[in-house]
């Protein structure tokens, strides 16, 4: 069943993501706009490991390429997060697919950024 919203019309209620979004579950948010929330990441794999999701359910990056101004976003909000909280310098990685790792089907950007990072260990 999919719940409807005027700020978000596309929200599954199994969703944990999406449960986080509508503010049911915690997170520690360290970024938000109308269109995406970032948050920690509760199993870091490196010193800064933030998640930038879209508030709209989108199942993996194949979906959210179809929505480039979006995609946009997530990568400008990824370069605030690694100038606030690093260098500046960061890797972005979208897991997709069970078989690529992907654990969580709503669209998120591993943000790592840290100087671990440059030096191979990660
Ligand atoms: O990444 C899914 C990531 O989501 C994984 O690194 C753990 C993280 N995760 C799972 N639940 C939470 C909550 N509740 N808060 C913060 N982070 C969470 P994937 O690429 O799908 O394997």
């Amino acid at each position: 069943m999919t719940e409807t919203s005027l700020e978000n019309p596309a929200v599954d209620p199994d969703c944990i993501f999406c449960q986080i979004v509508a503010g049911r579950i915690p997170a520690e948010i360290v970024h938000e706009s109308d269109k995406l929330i970032a948050f920690r990441d509760t199993s870091p794999k490196a010193p800064v490991h933030v998640l930038v999701v879209p508030r709209q359910h989108y199942r993996d990056v194949r979906e959210l390429a179809f929505e480039p101004q979006l995609m946009s976003e997530v990568v400008r909000a990824a370069e605030e997060i690694a100038l606030q909280e690093a260098n500046g310098d960061f890797r972005l990685v979208f897991n997709t697919g069970a078989s690529a790792g992907q654990s969580v089907f709503h669209v998120h950007a591993h943000v790592l950024a840290g100087e671990e990072l440059a030096e191979g260990a990660l």
